[in-house]
């Protein structure tokens, strides 16, 4: 591996494969399958492929938010793909989603299975199917999405720039700590202001918007990614530390935030989700005690 000050980049790139860093097992220059591997497919309408990251948890708040206003057609089998396995590049999963990422999404609710992927995607896409979390007036609707897509474009900077380079990265390498460091405060700063005059990012109303958001932004101003609060002194922003809270507290949240979860407490820890009684009785501690 080259050192960040002394490497000149070479006239063609050419893959490294002992590169180094968290990811280094998984991160490959192509796409498309690996092997062979169909997905399990469960006895409700909608099928979830997915991992508890601040991705995945996205669509299974929203999922836990439709049940919890009463929409039995949300009901959702959660499998758990584990990325640091490379299940993400199994031929089923990459018909669900040519990009290998999780969360992947199944409807078989209709005559023909409908596959979306992309986290803003499927909250857009559950939002329109069952009516809830996106406004339907045109101002509010536009700043609703707004928000929404602003997560998805300013979130790279926070994970794949910040967290990698400050967490994750073989070396510590100032220059690129410093200028993801700086951008990521300056999108808290966003948020920060955003919600000194509202109390949801897209105004009174909690939306698809704030679903996506809180995973990580929410859980940047909680410590509870990259153990960077410190560093990022990101108690200094009040008004994204209300709502963090507000939200946090909401209990289709907190259920969300367990499924599909592989760390953490045992008692958070629900790999996957088939039934709403898996929260009781499926948890990593209660199979423990069953199983001992
Ligand atoms: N823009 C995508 C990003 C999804 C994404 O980056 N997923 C990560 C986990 S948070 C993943 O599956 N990584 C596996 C890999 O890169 O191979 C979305 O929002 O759905």
């Amino acid at each position: 591996m080259s050192g960040a000050v002394d490497y000149t980049p070479p006239k063609v790139w050419a893959w490294n494969r002992a590169s180094g860093g968290r990811f280094a097992n998984i991160n490959r220059p192509v796409a498309g399958p690996t092997h062979d591997k169909d997905l399990p497919i469960g006895r409700h309408p909608l099928q979830l492929y997915s991992l508890a990251t601040p991705n995945g948890v996205k669509v299974t708040v929203m999922l836990e938010e439709l049940l919890a206003l009463g929409h039995i057609g949300a009901e959702y089998d959660a499998w758990l793909i584990r990325i640091g396995d490379g299940d993400q590049f199994g031929s089923g999963f990459v018909a669900v989603n040519p990009n290998s990422k999780i969360p992947a999404l199944m409807d078989r609710s209709g005559p023909m299975p409908i596959r979306v992927f992309e986290s803003g995607a499927i909250l857009m896409y559950l939002a329109e199917k069952f009516g809830a979390f996106l406004p339907t007036e045109l101002s509010a609707r536009a700043e609703c999405l707004s928000w929404l897509f602003w997560q998805m474009g300013s979130a790279p900077y926070l994970g794949g720039g910040f967290g990698h380079f400050y967490a994750y990265a073989p070396t510590k390498i100032e220059y690129a700590i410093d200028r993801f460091a700086m951008e990521a405060k300056r999108q808290l700063d966003v948020l920060d202001r955003r919600l000194a005059d509202n109390e949801y990012l897209a105004g009174s109303d909690y939306t698809i918007a704030d679903m996506a958001v809180w995973p990580w932004y929410g859980g940047l101003a909680k410590g509870w990614l990259y153990e960077a609060a410190e560093f990022l002194s990101v108690q200094d922003y009040k008004n994204v530390q209300r709502w963090a809270d507000a939200i946090g507290n909401r209990p289709a949240v907190q259920r969300g935030r367990m499924v599909n979860r592989i760390y953490g407490e045992p008692s958070s820890q629900l790999h996957e989700r088939h039934d709403a009684s898996d929260f009781e009785t499926k948890t990593q501690d209660r199979l423990a005690a069953a199983g001992g």
